[in-house]
């Protein structure tokens, strides 16, 4: 008794990391189009205008979450290089990318849709030809028998809704995004089954995830009401339209543990862990949970409700939760234990416990007690929509790839979910391994940050021709797919 017999196998990419073509077929900018190129420790800058005409440049700092003045807007400075631009180019490669996936026996393709394709103002105007790459898109992948898995946010929206609206601190962007919602689910209703509404719902801050220009505790949190409000809208649109459609959410899970048995270290992780379970909780069980309301309250952050919205909540429920597992993280009350420093985490340091180079903790048991923890809390089928290693590939003078570390890691995490199917009995739906052909990264924006089976030829200074070649772990996953995990 192992992987279910229809286990999804696959890989994810998205729309701001993989497609580009951004000013291509009719499509509006997103906030990451203003998003500059980074690297390790390298600080991405969202680029801006002022109203009184003044340009400037804002960092995004460790967790992506950068902010800009009132009322600037973003903008594009043609001195400057900006990854999603271009990304790795799906847009011109999508035909030759679905053929290396189908060769690897993909079941399923992860990936989003960018909504400044759909919806090039964000407001309800459509872009047929926006709609029509995308038939394109899923029509090549159900041709060779793989499902898409669209994820319809991530990580990027119209850059009109950001300048007008102050992104999703505004009520208004509700509509917008069920428009947008409602538009692809009628449209792709004969070619998607699977949906995700907001990527990593819980670790959405600042501007170029969300639009929003002042990032304080009361404007996020009201920005995540309006999100929850328009996904559980969107869920509700979407079974209504086709009651086939199996709709999840999608959370960041960084299980913590508690650096000692100290009581107080215990009570630390487990309001860690709560950043993670009140997302779920409002989209899986469909309430606000009691500890949440209690942290507003001390915290003196009031949400303004509409009279519907928590019979919204409670109605537009998920059908599955899709995790994104990449590491773990400590809890500490002792304010002199080590701290680890990764691009995107500064956490404590697990003394048991190795890091990538861009410090990222390894820990391939960390994704079986994360399984666990879920599906203890919800008992709802499991997704892994993202997983790997990010790391500095190099093409050999004959032109291969030798990933032995990525095969380590991803054999390790599939062993661990494997042991959570066959000896927990978590009821697991899919694995899509995270930028399965190499895409930009989101945290430090460049190309280095390797995750794929495929390399493609791009690099941090603009150049490279998009080639794809195959990496030693190509083969590899593909033998995984073959015998449906048997490693
Ligand atoms: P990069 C935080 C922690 C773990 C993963 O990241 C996270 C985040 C949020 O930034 O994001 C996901 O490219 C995200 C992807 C992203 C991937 O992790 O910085 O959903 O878009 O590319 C890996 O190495």
């Amino acid at each position: 008794m192992s992987f279910r017999k229809d286990f999804l196998w696959g890989g994810a990419t998205a729309a701001s990391q993989h497609e580009g073509g951004f000013n291509k077929g009719g499509r509006g900018l997103s906030t990451f189009d203003t998003v500059t190129g980074g690297g390790y420790q390298i600080p991405r800058f969202i680029t801006y205008i002022t109203k009184d005409g003044e340009y400037g440049e804002a960092p995004i700092d460790s967790t992506m979450t950068g902010k800009i003045p009132l009322h600037a807007k973003g903008y594009i400075n043609k001195d400057l290089f900006y990854p999603s631009h271009q990304a790795t180019d799906f847009y011109h490669h999508f035909k030759e990318d679905i053929a290396l996936m189908a060769e690897m026996g993909f079941k399923c393709f992860r990936m989003s849709m960018s909504w400044s394709r759909i919806c090039p103002n964000g407001m309800y105007d459509i872009n047929e030809e926006g709609l029509q790459f995308y038939d394109d898109i899923f029509d090549e992948c159900l041709k060779y028998g793989i499902e898409p898995v669209v994820t319809l946010n991530h990580f990027d929206m119209p850059l009109y809704l950001a300048d007008h609206y102050d992104g999703w601190l505004s009520r208004e962007v509700i509509d917008s995004f069920v428009f947008y919602a409602k538009t692809v689910f009628t449209r792709y209703k004969d070619k998607v089954k699977y949906w995700m509404t907001f990527n990593e719902i819980n670790v959405l801050s600042g501007w170029c995830q969300i639009g929003i220009h002042d990032n304080c505790p009361q404007n996020l949190y009201q920005a995540h009401h309006h999100i929850f409000i328009a996904s559980a809208k969107a869920v509700m649109i979407g079974h209504e339209i086709n009651p086939h459609n199996q709709i999840g959410m999608m959370v960041s899970y960084t299980p913590s543990y508690p650096m000692t048995c100290l009581p107080e270290d215990v009570m630390e992780a487990i309001e860690f862990n709560r950043q993670k379970h009140f997302y779920m909780d409002v989209q899986v069980k469909g309430y606000y949970p009691d500890y949440q309301l209690k942290l507003f309250e001390r915290k003196n952050i009031h949400i303004h409700m509409e009279e519907n919205d928590l019979k919204i909540i409670e109605k537009g429920t998920v059908d599955f939760i899709g995790l994104s597992y990449y590491m773990s993280t400590v809890s500490s009350t002792d304010p002199n234990a080590e701290k680890t420093e990764g691009n995107q985490f500064i956490a404590y340091k697990n003394p048991y416990l190795k890091t990538s180079d861009w410090g990222w903790t390894v820990d391939p048991l960390g994704l079986r007690i994360a399984l666990n923890e879920i599906y203890d809390r919800y008992h709802k089928p499991l997704f892994i929509v993202e997983n790997g290693l990010g790391a500095a590939d190099t093409m050999k003078d004959d032109g291969t790839i030798d990933d032995d570390y990525r095969i380590e890691y991803l054999k390790n995490h599939i062993n661990a979910m494997k042991d959570a199917v066959e000896l927990d009995g978590v009821n697991l739906m899919g694995y899509t391994p995270w930028g399965c052909i190499d895409i930009v990264s989101a945290g430090t924006g460049e190309m280095k940050k390797r995750y794929g089976f495929v390399y493609v030829e791009r690099y941090d200074d603009g150049t490279g021709d998009f080639s794809r070649r195959k990496k030693k772990s190509f083969d590899w996953y593909k033998k995984i797919i073959e015998t449906n995990g048997n490693i």
